[in-house]
């Protein structure tokens, strides 16, 4: 199914009246405060949030899998579906692969599906946490940290192959998450595993195209269950430090022990001018992989309000923004939809934040009214803000009222079949 200007348009219709009157209210209210409404719709509508490949389709637990029907089965009806995200939203231009869950056969074929729905390829995802088939050594006891060279030398050379497939599709950006570790004291040596993992990033890094960057993502634990090689910020920051200009840390946000305060490694990575790329997700215990905001929408305002604040104090370059979540129970494009708009949300209340006042209060160790600023940021409505933004992008004002009402997964189901499955997790 492909969303037109004019499902748009139909869509919008009975939306306009209400819909201007909530943003005229709102806008006034936010001039009243100085606020230049105009950019602040720009910086929205110049906000772009890349899609995983492997959130299109319906996630499981161990315990279990419950399909919804009309999953992308192949790339290209991946790349159609992030397509109608994008239609629906104007903020979801791009996809991120997984490899080899998404190697493409016919580059041209997938090139052109992407430029018919206006998306682009963002930073690709390399696996060694799982072996293939045809695999002759296995990943059982670990990849780039593995005792055995010969199996850290197949990790380094599908980096490497996941490099040439990304340059070939035009991503600019190679993640690696390294599910390396132990799950016994004694299994491995701490310090060896952690020297062969950075001596083999190394040989990754050197086959970086020259406008690459290399995404090190941080996890402290599952697969395994006692140690994680890059378990921390710190650790994923060490690595990056030594390894060149190109590599960063990946905060992905369920990849945090209970309670971690998320936005001050955030702030503390953009004053290292280190911090390379987001996978939002929302999560209560682990590393839950659920709708963005849905858990714990404070944190992630907490967290846009240090990037905020992070892009107007340090050099820190734009990161990469990407979701990473599992869909067990929604329907997945729901789930992106209300995710990408907890995102636009989070930012749109962080750059309302008033600054100056906040600067002025923290020298005066006025708590109170450092509570006050921030909290009246976040519980001012920005939602009108947030579908103006997207209506003058040519979206739906209501993304996800518009993708019920088109009935786009009946239509799924009907041209893909009931049991149609998506590779992935
Ligand atoms: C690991 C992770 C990583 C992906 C995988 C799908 O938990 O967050 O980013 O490779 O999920
Ligand atoms: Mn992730």
């Amino acid at each position: 199914m492909k969303i037109t200007t004019d499902h748009i348009q139909i869509s919008n219709k009975p939306l306009e009246v209400s819909h201007a009157r909530e943003f005229n209210f709102l806008a006034e209210n936010l001039e009243k405060k100085g606020l230049n409404v105009e950019a602040l719709i720009q910086k929205l509508r110049d906000f772009q949030i890349a899609i995983p490949s492997w959130a299109l389709g319906t996630g499981g637990t161990r315990f279990g899998r419950f399909s919804g029907g009309g999953e992308p089965s192949t790339l290209i009806q991946k790349i159609q579906d992030v397509g109608i995200l994008h239609a629906l939203n104007r903020s979801s231009d791009s996809i991120s692969l997984h490899i080899p869950w998404d190697i493409p056969q016919d580059y041209e074929a997938i090139r052109q599906a992407a430029a018919e729905v206006e998306i682009g390829f963002d930073a690709v995802n390399s696996n060694t946490f799982q072996d293939q088939t045809d695999q002759s050594l296995s990943y059982k006891f670990g990849s780039l940290a593995n005792s055995d060279k010969s199996i850290r030398e197949l990790a380094i050379a599908h980096n490497q192959e996941v490099i040439q497939i990304g340059e070939k599709l035009g991503s600019k950006a190679l993640t690696v998450w390294l599910a390396d570790g132990s799950s016994f004291p004694g299994q491995h040596s701490f310090r060896k595993a952690l020297q062969n993992t950075h001596e083999s990033l190394q040989e990754i890094y050197q086959s970086l195209p020259g406008d690459w960057n290399m995404l090190l993502e941080y996890k402290p634990y599952e697969p395994y269950f006692y140690t994680t090689v890059i378990p921390d910020w710190g650790t994923s920051f060490l690595l990056a430090n030594k390894l060149g200009d190109k590599a960063y840390t990946l905060v992905d946000l369920g990849h945090h022990l209970p309670n971690t305060n998320i936005e001050q490694i955030v702030a503390t990575l953009m004053t290292e001018g280190k911090l390379g790329g987001f996978h939002f997700n929302d999560s209560k215990y682990g590393d839950d992989d659920l709708t963005v905001g849905s858990i714990k929408p404070y944190q992630l305002f907490l967290i846009f309000n240090e990037l905020v604040m992070g892009f107007e104090e340090t050099s820190n370059p734009s990161p990469a923004w990407m979701i990473d979540a599992s869909h067990n129970l929604k329907d997945p494009m729901e789930d992106l939809l209300q995710s990408v708009e907890a995102i636009k949300l989070a930012y749109a209340q962080a750059l309302i934040v008033d600054r100056k006042a906040l600067e002025a209060v923290q020298d005066e160790q006025d708590l109170g009214q450092g509570q006050e600023i921030l909290q009246d940021a976040f519980r001012t409505d920005l939602r009108p803000l947030v579908r103006e933004s997207i209506r003058q992008s040519g979206g739906a004002i209501s993304p996800i009222q518009t993708y019920k009402g088109l009935k786009v997964r009946e239509s799924q189901i009907k041209e893909r079949g009931k049991d149609s499955k998506a590779s992935g997790l």
